[in-house]
């Protein structure tokens, strides 16, 4: 499998988890500025959308979309537990923190790193982003991990989104249980292989 990722972009979120699996991947990292990858391919042919991260398996068939990508790796290996066997509650609850992720986090940070998004509205992004980190703070007061017992997908994906906050300065630093969620995060092996790996460390 191919794994199509830019350094620090949600793709971070899939990496994580392929390195939690412990499955064979190739990782290859893509200019989507350009639309070509490391090896002068034209990433639309890849993927039409443009965006990572990808996933390519050995026949040339495509995965998109980073909350299906996870739930395919994590499924691959059951045992690592990064998300519940089908029909499991807990399968549900970690499912709904990916979809809240990717449609109340993710995507609220896109236009704070564009140039063309207004600065009253980038404004109210980041009033609206801190207030639901401050909600997540309260939800891991008294966890490990977002999915109670467990490291899951979905711990990869908010690690992914929070370093994010950090970057562009959020107002979150006091949100000592979100921070110590972060730096038990930021302590397992697979996310300092794939930070490595971004060339982010
Ligand atoms: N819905 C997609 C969104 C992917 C996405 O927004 N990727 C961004 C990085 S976080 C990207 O490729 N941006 C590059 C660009 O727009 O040129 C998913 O969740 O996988």
């Amino acid at each position: 499998m191919k794994l199509f990722f830019k350094p620090g972009a949600c793709s971070l979120s899939p990496h994580i988890v392929m390195l939690e699996t412990g499955l064979d991947f190739t990782l290859v990292r893509v200019d989507t500025a350009a639309g070509i990858t490391e090896q002068q391919e034209d990433y639309r042919r890849i993927n039409p959308k443009g965006k990572v991260p990808a996933l390519q398996f050995d026949d040339g068939t495509v995965l998109t979309e980073g909350v299906a990508i996870v739930q395919y790796l994590a499924d691959l290996k059951p045992d690592r537990q990064l998300l519940a066997p089908t029909g499991t509650l807990a399968r549900y609850q970690t499912l709904e923190w990916l979809s809240f992720i990717s449609s109340e986090l993710h995507k609220g940070f896109s236009p704070l790193f564009s140039d063309a998004a207004p600065d009253d509205y980038k404004a109210v992004l980041r009033q609206q982003l801190e207030e639901k980190f401050t909600w997540i703070d309260g939800e891991l007061k008294d966890k490990q991990w977002l999915s109670g017992l467990h490291f899951s997908a979905a711990d990869a994906y908010l690690f992914t989104v929070m370093r994010w906050a950090k970057l562009l300065k959020l107002n979150i630093a006091s949100l000592s249980a979100l921070e110590g969620w972060f730096q038990r995060v930021a302590a397992r092996p697979s996310v300092i292989e794939a930070l490595e790996a971004e060339g982010l460390n």
